[in-house]
């Protein structure tokens, strides 16, 4: 199963965190019935596709070992297929992208954007869906210095590369997303900058948004993470509006009705 980019309309993304260091949900789901269950939820609540995380990627996050992010992954990754919605698997590591593959992910999303060596080999002979996102360094320093001449110009050159690149190995642009990859190695004036070139981007590709209860939005709205779901359903709301064909959230039910009413006033 893959994702195809005929939508009518925006896809809601549920996240799913198997860690126990994720920024907005403090490991609250590191036990796979717990994320199992976190996933039926969501699904109830009108996910249209769940994103499965063992990788924390909050700034200053440590990185997990490749048996440590299989051995949380794979059993939810199994554990949600009878809910029959599309799965994605959020992870920078090849071995555990063609585990995932195997497993019938239908979307690889890798904040690294396929540049670890076999990424895009790992995915390449299947029909799964890749989100391919701009991350500027590394997670455990990413936020000390963002710095860009034109975050805009820079992000779309890095994604128009790896679509090429992609493409080159034979991997169809119907299967491809990009991602500006907000809060990764960017400042609040970097993220708003590319949230307005939104438009621009969604003309390389369909483009997935991931803002949720993220720093970004607690600079605007002076929230703590715990308190950002409001300015969180906003943000995706303006994301959609922007061209957005998927947004990664935490709230999916608010979300959900955010975008009900914004397609009923079309
Ligand atoms: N953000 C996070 C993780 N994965 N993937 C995409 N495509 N876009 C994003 O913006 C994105 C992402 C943030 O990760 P983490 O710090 O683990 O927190 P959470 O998973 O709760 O959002």
């Amino acid at each position: 199963m893959s994702l195809c980019h005929a939508l009518d309309r925006p896809l809601v993304m549920g996240i799913v965190n198997v860690t126990p260091d994720s920024f907005s949900d403090g490991g609250r789901f590191i036990d796979s019935s717990q994320a199992i269950a976190h996933a039926h939820r969501l699904v109830a609540e009108g996910a249209d596709i769940l994103d499965i995380g063992g990788e924390s990627t909050r700034p200053g996050a440590q990185p997990v070992t490749l048996d440590e992010e299989i051995g949380r992954v794979l059993p939810v990754l199994q554990g949600v297929k009878a809910l029959g919605v599309p799965v994605s698997v959020d992870t920078m590591k090849p071995e555990v992208m063609a585990a995932a593959v195997d497993a019938g992910a239908a979307m690889i999303n890798d904040v690294y954007g396929f540049r670890a060596p076999g990424a895009f080999e790992a995915v390449r002979h299947s029909d799964c869906s890749l989100c391919i996102m701009h991350m500027q360094g590394e997670p455990r320093t990413m936020q000390d210095q963002p710095r860009y001449a034109d975050v805009v110009t820079e992000v779309e050159a890095f994604l128009t590369e790896r679509v090429a690149v992609a493409q080159g190995l034979g991997i169809a642009r119907e299967r491809l997303w990009i991602d500006p990859g907000f809060g990764f190695g960017k400042t609040l004036e970097h993220n708003l900058a590319l949230f307005r070139a939104l438009p621009r981007l969604t003309r390389l590709a369909p483009v997935l948004v991931g803002v949720s209860r993220k720093r970004m939005i607690g600079a605007i709205t002076g929230r703590d993470v715990q308190e950002r779901m409001v300015g969180s359903v906003a943000a995706a709301l303006r994301a959609v509006e922007r061209g957005a064909g998927i947004v990664r959230v935490h709230d999916v039910r608010e979300t959900v009705d955010a975008l009900k009413i914004w397609e009923a006033t079309q």
